[in-house]
């Protein structure tokens, strides 16, 4: 069965860095990683926690250095995505993980846009461009990275927040979220993935978001849940980075069924592909496969994502 189209919107693209190109790039740039050997790399993807992946993450995107190293991971991933069924793609960025180590946010921004341009054509792929924050570093780096986008502002659809969630709440960056919608962007966060339904709560009342990211906590706040289906605000869950990530013991307890049950606007995303063992259709496939999902329900995720997703509504209409 070929796979069910889809829109995917949870997707960090340095977190589709494979470890062929990782050395691939490590090779052209100059770059000594701490792995001698894929084998030793490869050691390293069992993730205890969020932090225990982050560190791994950051180590090893420091072999992206020019805009053609951020073009040739945009592509890879959009060549993958559309095997996988990927129509439309909302793409998170974290630039202040490269500024920090001396690369201008510009050469991101238009490195990841070339690929993005070429998409429609290229691989029938439309997208969007979601810039982070990272909610471990200060409100003024927040700050200091928007004002720093405003050129490409045009280039940008939303703004999210990722990396270590816990000690973080949404709240520390009330500031730079009011900039950003003043600026006509949507406002997206990650939430209720290590963190407690209080910090989705957050993200609602006082960041605004259109959509949560993860969310899988809210299970455990009724009246969460109850706001949430209200609202139908979307939640991106990513099925196998909670295995990985151990937010979930298995995929057979994954929440999801309770979650779409509930009556949430619930969508199936990959997260960080590389990292996770596997691309969007692999995740439908592995709840179908662990959590007894039929056909129709699949559909109905499918569905969801094109729901959720920031399209205008003419497009919207054309992939519903
Ligand atoms: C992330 Cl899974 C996850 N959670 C928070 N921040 C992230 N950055 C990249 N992947
Ligand atoms: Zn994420």
């Amino acid at each position: 069965m070929p796979p069910i189209p889809t829109a995917e919107l949870h997707l960090h693209i340095e977190g589709t860095l494979e470890p062929d190109l990782a050395f691939a790039l490590a090779g052209r740039n100059g770059v000594d990683l701490p792995f001698a050997t894929r084998e030793e790399l490869r050691a390293a993807y069992s993730f205890g926690d969020l932090q225990d992946f982050l560190n791994l993450y950051y180590a090893l995107m420091t072999v992206l250095r020019t805009e053609d190293d951020f073009a040739d991971l945009t592509d890879a991933y959009l060549a993958r995505a559309r095997a996988q069924g990927v129509r439309h793609a909302e793409i998170f960025f974290d630039p202040q993980a490269h500024t920090a180590r001396g690369v201008e946010i510009d050469t991101v921004i238009r490195g990841i846009g070339r690929a993005l341009d070429a998409a429609p054509r290229t691989y029938g792929i439309t997208t969007r461009l979601i810039m982070c924050f990272l909610r471990d570093e200060s409100a003024e780096s927040a700050l200091a990275t928007f004002e720093a986008a405003r050129p490409h502002l045009d280039r940008i659809a939303a703004v999210g927040l990722d990396s270590a969630e816990v000690g973080h709440p949404p709240s520390k960056f009330r500031e730079v979220y009011a900039l950003a919608r003043e600026a006509g962007l949507k406002c997206v966060a990650h939430a209720g993935e290590e963190g407690p339904p209080a910090y989705v709560w957050e993200a609602l009342d006082v960041l605004g978001v259109d959509r949560v990211d993860h969310g899988v906590r809210c299970l455990e706040d009724e009246a969460l849940v109850a706001r949430l289906v209200a609202d139908r605000t979307p939640l991106t869950v990513c099925p196998l980075s909670n295995v990985r990530l151990r937010v979930v013991d298995r995929l057979q307890d994954h929440p999801l069924p309770a979650m779409l049950d509930a009556g949430l606007l619930v969508t199936v995303n990959s997260d960080d592909p590389a990292y996770f063992g596997g691309y969007v259709g692999d995740n439908y496939t592995a709840v179908r496969d662990a959590l007894g999902l039929d056909e129709a329900t699949l559909r109905t995720l499918a569905r969801n994502s094109f729901q959720a997703a920031f399209l205008d509504e003419e497009t919207r209409a054309a992939y519903l």
